[in-house]
């Protein structure tokens, strides 16, 4: 889908065409789905030409489909980035990627809060592998830098930041990252890339739990991987290819379509969020609310810097008890209580008990996740009804 060499198009010209030619397809104007699982060849030798890398075409769909090879196009147009991989769930894109940049005894620098599961995943290689992590505030080179060692393999951030909101300067990082010949991984979950494009800031690699805002619906469990072409190349003939986390044909079929509405959907997300973000801020029984731009961390200057919008969650603390938060999530009717987020339904979850429970109380609390915190993935309802639910179920704890 090239107009010329000298015009670029658009990000939501791109989510609709890109990594698809109808013309090699009989002219299906929608991706279709290849829900195969093996391919033929049309010969002993072809088998073997493929198998040895000297003939393209498809082998297996662990080794590769072409609407998982679409969608792959697809996010790597979407993020600037030269290829895409795409994995069964988030977690098996971040199990991947870890597993390759990383050996046994190697170092870790990860931002000061991630969510739950890749905490999890980083004790486990810290167990398996005795790879250390150091959490870092990363709010100055002076801190990241004090924290390298000979054996820093990688710096892995999320911003921003499940569930705390908190942002973390991607061109601060990036920059420590180039200097010291140490990739810099960044999980965009929350913010998409219409919201934020790490590689454009010089960072190398980017992680989606596609689940959320990629597919939109809250029918998929998928992960997406952008960075540089020979480095996913050899991710797709190793923790890809030898793990196994590959995306099923239907699955990457569904994600295709769910990114066709990506900007109309977070244009949506963001300005119910803003609406509600700001009646919370006013509300007597909120103590806090964390939303970029406008969070009580006052990191505002990171967000104008990387952010075109604050995206679609919002955290804040209510005054009280554990006990009060969670009554509170009780008096909701029309939110749902549930984890994941970014999908059409407006969503709220309980972190210190629910997404964050497997991070120890001391870590959890120096991450910020009191139990007070609550997460509320604002979805695409019209934004007075939700904050009728919300404000009632407020009137009541
Ligand atoms: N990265 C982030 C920032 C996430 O929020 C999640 C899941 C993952 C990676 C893992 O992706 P998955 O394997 O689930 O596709 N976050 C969840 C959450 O906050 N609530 O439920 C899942």
């Amino acid at each position: 889908m090239k107009k010329d060499d000298n015009y670029q198009f658009h990000f939501d010209t791109l989510v609709v065409h890109s990594g698809y030619n109808s013309k090699d397809y009989l002219g299906s104007l929608s991706t279709p789905l290849f829900q195969t699982s093996t391919f033929t060849f049309e010969s002993a030798e072809q088998g073997e030409r493929r198998f040895a890398g000297e003939e393209g075409g498809y082998i297996y769909s662990r080794l590769g489909n072409p609407t998982v090879s679409a969608l792959e196009s697809r996010i790597a147009s979407l993020e600037g980035g030269e290829a895409g991989l795409a994995f069964s769930s988030g977690m098996a894109a971040i199990s991947a990627i870890l597993i390759a940049l990383t050996k046994s005894d190697d170092h870790i620098i990860c931002s000061k809060g991630i969510y739950g599961c890749t905490f999890g995943l980083l004790d486990l290689m810290k167990d398996k592998y005795r790879i250390q992590t150091d959490f870092s505030s990363m709010s100055s080179a002076d801190e990241i830098e004090s924290l390298i060692t000979p054996k820093t393999s990688c710096i892995y951030i999320e911003s921003p930041i499940n569930p705390t909101m908190k942002l973390v300067d991607l061109q601060l990082v990036s920059q420590i990252g180039k200097k010291h010949n140490i990739p810099v991984v960044v999980d965009n979950t929350f913010a998409t890339p219409y919201l934020q494009k790490p590689l454009q800031l010089d960072c190398d690699i980017v992680i989606h739990s596609a689940t959320k805002y990629i597919c939109g619906h809250g029918d998929v469990v998928a992960g997406l991987v952008v960075g540089k072409k020979d480095f996913l190349a050899k991710v797709a003939m190793t923790t890809q290819k030898d793990i196994g986390g590959i995306i099923s044909p239907f699955d990457a079929w569904l994600l295709l379509r769910g990114l066709k509405t990506l900007p109309v959907r977070m244009d949506r997300h963001c300005s119910n969020a803003k609406f509600l973000m700001e009646k919370l801020k006013e509300h007597p029984k909120v103590k806090k609310v964390y939303y970029p731009g406008h969070s009580d961390y006052h990191d505002d200057f990171i967000m104008t810097k990387q952010m075109a919008q604050g995206g679609g969650l919002i955290s804040f603390e209510v005054y009280g008890t554990k006990d009060d938060a969670q009554q509170l999530l009780n008096e909701l009717q029309l939110i749902r209580i549930a984890v994941s987020l970014g999908d059409a339904e407006t969503l709220i979850q309980h972190p210190a008990t629910m997404t964050h429970a497997v991070v120890p109380e001391k870590e959890r609390l120096d991450m910020g996740i009191t139990d007070q915190l609550l997460r509320l993935s604002v979805g695409l309802e019209n934004k007075d009804d939700i904050w009728a639910d919300l404000s009632n179920a407020l009137a009541k704890v």
